[in-house]
């Protein structure tokens, strides 16, 4: 089940049972196996130890296909582990991204560029473009230490309700927005998959870091800034130690 556009995102989160981990010597292994197969088929996961008593052991498992994500959280089903919480988003573009008319009129106003400089401008801005959409719909994960996840939507009571603002507020808004994050760029790699109509909220948020205090302070720092302080809601957050998934098992006890 391939959709039309985007990798398919599932967030995964299970208790191990103490009684059937002892039974069952072999689940770590069945585990391990069942990331090495999803991985060989095209598809990418982070194996995770949880802390705090929300969950044990997480995955973040995305790729082309659906079916073959849900065969993964099947293989799961298998193993001594009881779900906790999971959570189902896609890939997705955002339609607040810069247009070439907005990078047009930036390199006019803020670097007061013209002519064939501004057009070679452009040439080098398309393809950096190219590649950082390319990113966002099919993301590589990179191995960083920590992972941070949580669930949010956009307000929608007035009169905060996000959806009733026209598109270029919400554009403008999302700007400030996305000013904050490019401060975190190289401490903090965000992911942000969207699930409306699909899971509770509207966005799966995944940050990896390799400093937890790097997770704290972006998360700090955005509830300063117009669009999370007025519109943003959030679900329950989790955060992880990213591991081999060999030795995440092992530290749950598997
Ligand atoms: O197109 C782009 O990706 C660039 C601008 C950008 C958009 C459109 C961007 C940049 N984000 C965008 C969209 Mn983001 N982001 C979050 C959170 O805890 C909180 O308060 C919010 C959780 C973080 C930490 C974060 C980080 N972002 C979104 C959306 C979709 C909104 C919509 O479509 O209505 C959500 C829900 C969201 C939430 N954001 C960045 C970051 C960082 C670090 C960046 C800079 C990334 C970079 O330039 O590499």
């Amino acid at each position: 089940m391939i959709p039309s556009e985007g990798w398919g995102v599932l967030h995964l989160f299970y208790e191990v049972d103490r009684d059937a981990a002892e039974r069952d010597p072999n689940a770590g292994k069945r585990v391990v196996d069942a990331v090495a197969s999803l991985e060989a088929d095209g598809h990418q996961a982070l194996a995770f130890v949880v802390l705090g008593h929300k969950a044990d052991l997480g995955f973040m498992a995305l790729g082309p296909d659906l079916a073959r994500l849900q065969r993964f959280q099947q293989e799961l089903r298998t193993a001594p582990l009881r779900p906790t919480y999971s959570y189902v988003s896609l890939t997705e573009l955002s339609e607040y991204t810069s247009t070439e008319d907005d990078e047009r009129a930036r390199l006019r106003t803020e670097e007061g560029v013209e002519g064939d400089e501004l057009e070679a401008k452009l040439v080098v801005w398309r393809d950096r473009m190219a590649h950082y959409q390319e990113h966002r719909i099919h993301p590589q994960l990179p191995r960083k230490a920590c992972i941070g996840f949580y669930p949010m939507s956009k307000r929608r009571v007035a009169p905060d309700n996000w959806y009733e603002l026209a598109f270029a507020d919400r554009k403008r808004l999302m700007g400030g927005h996305a000013r904050v994050g490019r401060t975190y760029a190289g401490r903090i790699v965000q992911l942000i998959t969207g699930s409306t109509g699909l899971d509770d909220w509207e966005w799966g948020v995944t940050l990896l870091a390799d400093d937890p205090v790097a997770l704290k302070d972006i998360v700090m720092e955005m509830r300063f800034d117009e669009v999370s302080a007025r519109f943003g809601e959030f679900g329950p957050f989790y955060t992880g130690l990213v591991l081999d998934p060999a030795d995440a098992v092992a530290r749950v006890g598997l």
